[in-house]
């Protein structure tokens, strides 16, 4: 039978390259940089011209599909995933990253049909690394496939997770507790690329055992979550039900052994849910 949303993803594929060069190009050259919900929590024209060019484009193909953009979203658009085919695009995810210059800067495309993650394309576009995942046919970097690392041992394994941009104190105190209690299981080693979607798609290429973060929002990691399952891997949430994508909190992981101990280690601390009225 042929694939509904084959063409979807071809198409994702494709602008997600184009996006790709344009942010390729831009660092180093667009110093216009904005804050939004604090002084650490950057954006810069690039983002909005990226997220501009990927929604115009799939407009023209796809003129009934909704999409959920980060820019989108600061600008005031609804952040609801319907029952609609849905584009949750993220422009350039390492957003700090792209401003100094630090090489892990990713154009996220997911979309969801029926609320469902159906594919997602990461291109970490200063690497020329292009992740894609269609739902039940695998996941791919440059077109090999991934697959998850077979680690069952947290203390033989690397773990991924991020400083965020909350710097309230009491955050702050909370992720540096999680961290340490992380660090002194032991693990091999604790690192952060500076963007969720290619922390999940290390876990996806069987690099890093796990990845963690609360404050995260739905475009950061819709696209490398279809990555990390269809690499064989699992997300979860911080009590250890299914991931919810609206949540602002997840943890990715190889396997449920490594991803159950991760909850059992670290402690949540509130975050305003993306959908919240
Ligand atoms: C960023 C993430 C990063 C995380 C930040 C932020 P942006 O996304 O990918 O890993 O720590 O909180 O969400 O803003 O660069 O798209």
């Amino acid at each position: 039978m042929a694939d509904l949303w084959q063409e979807a993803m071809d198409h994702a594929v494709a602008v997600a390259r184009k996006a790709g060069e344009i942010v390729r190009h831009a660092v180093h050259n667009d110093m216009k940089v904005l804050c939004k919900s604090s002084s650490v929590d950057l954006v810069t024209k690039t983002d909005q011209k990226v997220e501009q060019l990927i929604i115009d484009s799939v407009k023209e193909k796809f003129p009934k599909h909704g999409f959920i953009g980060e820019e989108s979203v600061a600008a005031g658009e609804p952040c609801v995933l319907s029952d609609n085919p849905t584009w949750i695009v993220d422009p350039v995810d390492g957003t700090t990253n792209f401003v100094h210059g630090y090489p892990f800067v990713a154009v996220c495309i997911g979309f969801a049909v029926n609320k469902t993650l159906e594919f997602g394309v990461v291109y970490s576009c200063i690497e020329d690394k292009m992740y894609t995942a269609r739902r039940g046919k695998g996941a791919f970097c440059n077109g090999d496939p991934l697959q998850v690392s077979d680690q069952k041992e947290i203390n033989q394994s690397i773990i991924a997770t991020e400083f965020g941009s909350n710097r309230d104190p009491e955050v702050v105190d909370v992720i540096f507790s999680n961290m340490r209690k992380i660090l002194c299981l032991p693990v091999h080693g604790i690192r952060g690329a500076g963007s969720a979607a290619i922390n999940m798609c290390m876990v996806a290429s069987g690099c890093v055992e796990a990845y963690y973060e609360i404050g995260i929002h739905c475009w950061d990691i819709a696209a490398a979550a279809v990555i990390v399952e269809e690499a064989g891997g699992v997300l979860m949430d911080f009590e250890g039900g299914p991931m919810d994508l609206m949540s602002r909190r997840i943890i990715a992981a190889n396997n449920k052994t490594i991803a159950e101990r991760i909850v059992n280690e670290i402690k949540a601390y509130p975050a305003i849910r993306d959908d919240a009225p």
